[in-house]
């Protein structure tokens, strides 16, 4: 970690007042930002969210053959991330055109939950024998830093009716989950923070650890953001490292593994930082093209005034990812 001041994970011991994890930042607007028309109708409109601010985007494609995109919601004014209480979901089928599937779960549906509400952190969503699963880090108690739990919220349809159903026992205070279901069925459960990234099995119930969580071995800076997936047997691990230089901030990497569980091998990075504090980003592939998915603020110009971002992912011949080129609303490459 390149001595960041400010650690927005909770391992951190300087655990980030409740007044904010901002370090820079314009002032905070009070009105929503503006509604953008996409302007080239390509796909490249970036960001893709313009209504709301959303960060930290998990997307997968489920049965019905459209993309779904999890990201967690920035509340204006900002403060730090401790006011992001709600989740929202898109959709679409073409990359052009989205949808808002509407709010599907805010901090006072989760009964175990902080009682002051907020701190909805990133989420990821996995679907198994009929039931989607959503799982998003809240913290169970005042002390936010350090009482953070997966909860796990669980409907029949992928974008509405999720109820929560408690949290997956016997995990550290930690951030980001993401479930990886792999090929023969079974389910892979990551999360992390403060420079720790953990693996482990799911059980067939989706909501607990078979064995023991085990350290991702092989990574290189790891600081939060883990997203698994899987490409011609090839196992990726990507994450957002401390990188902090010159006022540029979280690069996202990867490493690549023939195991769910490692060891993994560092491969590099595969986005350069983009304007804000943090970044946050998932893999998928639909309709035949690979797409990385990140946040900037570009909408804002504050830190912690987040917007989602998807951009085409590219590998090399030997399973390697190129860096991926970053697009303004014009399509143009930032
Ligand atoms: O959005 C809140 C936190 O910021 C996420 O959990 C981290 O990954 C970072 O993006």
């Amino acid at each position: 970690m390149n001595k960041r001041i400010i650690n927005i994970t909770l391992l951190a011991a300087l655990v980030i007042a409740t007044a904010g994890c901002s370090k820079k930042g314009a002032a905070a607007k009070n009105t929503p930002p503006p509604v953008i028309e996409d302007a080239n109708g390509d796909g490249r409109k970036n960001p893709f969210v313009s209504q709301i601010y959303t960060a930290d985007p998990s997307a997968h494609v489920w049965a019905d053959g459209r993309l779904y995109v999890y990201p967690s919601h920035d509340i204006d004014p900002p403060r730090g991330c401790d006011l992001m209480d709600k989740y929202h979901v898109y959709s679409t089928d073409d990359m052009v055109t989205w949808k808002d599937e509407g709010e599907i779960l805010r901090a006072s549906d989760v009964d175990w939950g902080r009682p002051e509400g907020g701190f909805m952190w990133a989420p990821d969503c996995a679907y198994k024998n009929g039931t989607y699963y959503f799982y998003f880090p809240h913290p169970s108690g005042t002390d936010w830093g350090n009482t953070w739990k997966i909860g796990v919220a669980t409907s029949k349809s992928p974008a509405s009716g999720f109820k929560s159903q408690g949290y997956i026992a016997g995990l550290e205070s930690l951030i980001d989950p993401c479930v990886f279901v792999d090929d023969d069925g079974q389910a892979y459960f990551y999360y992390g923070g403060g420079n720790i990234c953990k693996g482990g099995k799911l059980k067939d119930n989706m909501m607990e650890i078979d064995g023991t969580m085990q350290t991702m071995q092989g990574l290189n800076d790891f600081h939060e953001a883990t997203w698994v997936h899987k490409r011609n047997g090839i196992y990726y691990l990507s994450y957002a490292d401390n990188f902090d230089e010159a006022g540029k901030h979280n690069r996202m990497k990867y490493a690549t593994s023939k195991n769910p569980l490692g060891p993994w091998t560092y491969q590099g990075v595969y986005i350069d930082p983009t304007d804000s504090f943090t970044d946050h980003g998932s893999i998928v592939e639909f309709k035949g093209q690979w797409y990385a998915f990140y946040h900037n603020s570009s909408l804002s110009h504050n830190d912690w005034l987040r917007s989602i971002c998807a951009n085409k992912l590219y590998y090399n011949a030997d399973g390697t990812i190129r860096k991926v080129i970053q697009t303004d609303l014009n399509g143009v490459k930032l």
